[in-house]
């Protein structure tokens, strides 16, 4: 079967926001979280308890939580954690260096509120903008990712439509 992952980052206290991504891709098989919007996500997680939710701490959470955590999916190694420990403003090499060093295949992050994917040297990297506060002339986004039956791997960026 094929396995969808929802990834939200940097929600920014929009619970609404959140909610409502949740409740249109109530398919997936599992949300990530990556940091700044933990407190929306533990009530909206509250809301659904027959699906998994998997977050971590970002520098605007002002909650103690783990900052970073390995999620195994579909045959896959997900590193996840909200970026601003490896300077991702500037450069992905520190990121993505530690998602080798624990043996991951994907790499997720927020914290700039810019989205981004891409696969380099086998290693797929998402970063998917934020639900509340884009910057640029970017809209507010969140990821999918699916993994194929074959373990194949896409990534995809959503615009967030109110
Ligand atoms: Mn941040």
């Amino acid at each position: 079967m094929t396995m969808k992952i929802t990834v939200i980052s940097d929600s920014h206290r929009n619970f609404h926001r959140l909610k409502s991504v949740v409740e249109r891709n109530m398919d997936s098989e599992l949300f990530i979280h990556l940091g700044d919007g933990m407190l929306e996500v533990i009530d909206v997680a509250k809301l659904y308890p027959e699906k998994p939710f998997v977050f971590v701490k970002g520098n605007s959470d002002f909650i103690k939580y783990r900052e970073e955590r390995v999620v195994n999916a579909g045959g896959h190694r997900i590193f996840c954690t909200h970026g601003h420990n490896y300077n991702v403003h500037w450069e992905t090499d520190p990121i993505i260096r530690k998602a080798y060093s624990m043996r991951c295949n994907i790499v997720l992050f927020g914290h700039t509120h810019i989205y981004r994917t891409e696969c380099v040297n086998g290693m797929y990297i998402m970063n998917p903008g934020s639900l509340d506060r884009p910057r640029g002339k970017n809209r507010p986004s969140y990821g999918i990712i699916t993994i194929n039956p074959e373990g194949s791997v896409s990534m995809n960026i959503v615009a967030f439509k109110p």
